[in-house]
């Protein structure tokens, strides 16, 4: 397989890292699956790639819709080379003792629920057929906890630990599997989700620095999709020059 005849599955493609990462596969030339709950953006990829690139109305968290959609794909998209399970969300910035108990289950069902879901719906054709590529999109908020990462933050470790724990399971199967890991990447809809919507809030995150952007993401997602067969990049974190580590807090009475 080479990136510029496969197949590959972006989940959460109608929009941010999603759409530029269908973007950098099909402009090499691969077949794209973009797949998300908003039909209208998603047919705003195909209009911008073409007909390379089939829309795929899906809804994640739903195992049995997953299922069927992958089991029913048109023959020349059925056979899923590269998988990446980008489709992810964060709601609330608040302390665990605040939080609303329906956003954290939504983080779980989504983050955690649907890269299950898809995965588990895609891995025995790639296993059948001796090649296959899966690709999660974790988080540094995965490795390193801050105020308000609660859920958010334990999704991502989730989504770090099955993804190595994939590639025991798939030893010698020649299958890939990868975790990017990604740092603050600015105009995505991330923070206007996380914030409900409210566009100050989530403009104020990116204020007076420059974060990554979702084609920085993109690149390093067809990075390592496009390394030779032998090669398994486990795990790539990705932050911004203006974006490092502080020291732990302390309280005092
Ligand atoms: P966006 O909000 O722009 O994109 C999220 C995508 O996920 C959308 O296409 C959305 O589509 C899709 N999605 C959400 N829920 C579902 C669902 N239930 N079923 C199917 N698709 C769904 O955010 P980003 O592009 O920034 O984020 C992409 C991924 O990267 C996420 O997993 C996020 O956690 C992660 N990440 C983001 C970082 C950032 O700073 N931006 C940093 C590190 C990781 P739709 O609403 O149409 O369903
Ligand atoms: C998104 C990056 O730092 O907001 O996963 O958690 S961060």
């Amino acid at each position: 397989m080479t990136t510029t005849d496969a197949t590959v599955l972006v989940t959460g493609a109608s929009s941010g890292f999603g759409a530029a990462i269908a973007r950098r596969f099909a402009t090499a030339g691969a077949r794209v699956i973009v797949a998300a709950r908003r039909a209208d953006k998603l047919a705003e990829r195909v209009s911008e790639l073409g007909p390379h690139v089939l829309p795929l109305t899906l809804d994640v968290r739903d195992r049995d819709a997953v299922q069927r959609a992958i089991a029913t794909l048109p023959k020349e998209f059925s056979r899923i080379d590269v998988l990446v399970n980008n489709a992810g969300l964060a709601m609330g910035l608040g302390p665990a003792h605040h939080a609303d108990a329906d956003e954290w289950q939504t983080m779980l069902d989504t983050n955690c629920g649907g890269v299950l879901h898809c995965t588990r719906a895609t891995l025995p054709g790639m296993v059948e057929r001796g090649r296959g590529h899966v690709i999660n999109i974790g988080s540094i908020a995965g490795t390193y906890p801050y105020p308000g990462g609660n859920v958010y933050g334990a999704t991502k470790a989730f989504v770090r630990q099955f993804s190595l724990n994939l590639r025991s399971d798939l030893h010698g199967t020649g299958i890939r599997v990868t975790c990017i890991e990604p740092g603050m990447v600015g105009g995505t809809e991330f923070s206007t989700v996380r914030f409900r919507n409210d566009h100050e809030q989530a403009d104020r995150v990116y204020a007076g620095m420059q974060p990554l952007t979702a084609d920085d993401i993109a690149e390093s997602v067809y990075w390592t999709a496009s390394q030779p067969a032998h090669v398994n990049v486990n795990t790539v974190e990705i932050m911004p020059v203006a974006q490092s580590f502080a020291a732990f807090q302390i309280h005092r009475d």
